[in-house]
């Protein structure tokens, strides 16, 4: 891949906006951006691995649990600086973000939520460090955009809960050391179980041939007969809304983290159309580039404005599930329209591993079905402006 050389897109002087430690937060992240992750993920993603070397400055930047706080080894930040941290990173590559996304919102979140003291004070600094990777598993074979569904289930055996099913499409199932597991308890009830790698009958198989977040491994958590120990159970929350309510965090991190991938798409664009010479001149010359790229930055500044209140919003406790779901779908389809769009500036040039643009669009792909489709997340506004529920 060619030199990182990647500058920031902000038209509107978002800056402005931003305190001291939020520049400090992002400047620190989009430098380990540009020195540990760009130099490697182009060949990852074409190995198709995960670059576990990155685990260390993943945490060193403070990119697990961001807002958890520093008793339990997080950072202690607010939420916008949570989301210019997944926005670096997915600047850099959205499976990376996908680990980080995991690992702080949806097993670092539901531990620190709905977790008792033994169980934060258990897991959650070594999660922190990255010590210990966590996997997240809500989505079932059958069960994906309707994970109430799913048939997952734990029975109490007296002195331990007995774990059967099996969850598909897990990301960093392949080498987490603990699950945050979501299963039907005898009543029907969904509670989330901790369950660790070396649990009997516990196992992790990796789905392969993915075209998308190749360097981000995902796979399966398959439960025959796991015994797991009753305090692994999260005490403060059940019901469909305690993984829900994880979401919630994760969904705000992507509507930030695709910005990145959108801002890296946008910058590629035009520093290569001012460079590439077609009938004489640039082809930032012709008005049909120039369209592309003014309705690129348009889009990323009224996403960064999105973020921005919404971050506000969440800092005060008051962003609303609608709220989030739809700075998360918005985003993601602005994000995978620039890299549509941006590939096509670079011809042929764009569709090698030579420019990031290709694998931030095949990426995004994973994206915008993942936390909730496109589709459910319109449904999620359809429902929340009409009153009407469209999902069944
Ligand atoms: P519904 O009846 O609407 O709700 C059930 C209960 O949940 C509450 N609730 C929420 N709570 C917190 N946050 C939210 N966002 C919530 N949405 C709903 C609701 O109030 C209710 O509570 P209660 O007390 O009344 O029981 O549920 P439903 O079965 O009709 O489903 C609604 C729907 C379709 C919106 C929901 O199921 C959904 O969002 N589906 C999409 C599934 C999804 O997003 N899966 C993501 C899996 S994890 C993942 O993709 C990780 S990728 C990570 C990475 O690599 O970055
Ligand atoms: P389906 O639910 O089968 O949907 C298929 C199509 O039907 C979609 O277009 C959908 O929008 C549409 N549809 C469904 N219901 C309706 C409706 N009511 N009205 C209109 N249209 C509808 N899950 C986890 O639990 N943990 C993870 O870590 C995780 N990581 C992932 C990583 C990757 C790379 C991917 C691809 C997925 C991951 N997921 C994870 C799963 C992800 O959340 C699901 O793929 C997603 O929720 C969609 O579920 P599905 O794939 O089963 O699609």
């Amino acid at each position: 891949m060619k030199p990182d050389l990647f500058e920031a897109p902000d038209y509107y002087n978002i800056d402005d906006l931003l305190t001291q430690e939020h520049k400090l937060i992002r400047d620190a992240a989009r430098a380990w951006v540009k020195r540990d992750v760009s130099p490697i993920i182009e060949q990852a993603a074409q190995d198709a691995v995960f670059p576990e070397s990155i685990i260390p400055g993943l945490a060193g930047i403070g990119a697990f649990g961001p807002y958890i706080p520093e008793t339990y080894g997080g950072a202690g930040l607010d939420q916008i600086s949570y989301g210019l941290i997944m926005q670096e990173i997915e600047r850099g590559d959205s499976g990376v973000r996908s680990t980080a996304s995991v690992q702080s919102s949806l097993v670092m979140y539901p531990i620190w939520k709905y977790g008792n003291e033994q169980q934060r004070a258990k897991y959650l600094p070594k999660l922190a460090s990255g010590e210990w990777m966590g996997s997240f598993g809500l989505t079932e074979p059958d069960h994906g955009s309707n994970p109430g569904g799913m048939i997952t289930n734990y029975k109490d055996m007296g002195d331990h809960y007995l774990l059967n099913g099996a969850k598909l499409w897990i990301s960093n199932s392949p080498f987490c050391d603990v699950a945050v597991v979501w299963a039907k308890n005898e009543q029907g009830r969904i509670h989330g179980l901790i369950v660790e790698r070396d649990m009997e009958g516990f196992s992790t198989p990796e789905t392969h041939n993915k075209w998308s977040l190749r360097a981000s491994a995902t796979g399966e958590l398959i439960f025959q007969d796991v015994k797991v120990p009753k305090e692994n159970l999260l005490p403060n929350k059940s019901g469909l809304g305690a993984p829900l309510g994880c979401l919630d965090s994760a969904r705000y991190g992507i509507a930030w983290g695709v910005i990145g991938a959108a801002m890296d798409c946008y910058d590629t664009a035009l520093r290569y159309s001012k460079e590439r010479v077609q009938f004489g001149r640039p082809i930032g010359g012709f008005q049909l580039q120039q369209k592309k790229l003014a309705e690129m930055i348009t889009e990323i500044t009224k996403a960064q404005l999105l973020c921005l209140r919404l971050g506000q919003l969440k800092n005060e406790d008051k962003a609303t599930s609608a709220q989030i779901s739809m700075a998360k779908r918005n985003n993601v389809d602005m994000a995978l329209k620039i890299a549509r769009d941006a590939r096509q500036m670079l011809g042929g040039m764009g569709i090698t591993g030579e420019y990031p643009i290709m694998r931030h669009m095949m990426n995004l792909e994973s994206v915008v079905t993942y936390e909730g489709t496109h589709d459910i997340h319109l449904l999620i506004t359809g429902l929340d402006i009409t009153g009407l529920n469209a999902f069944k």
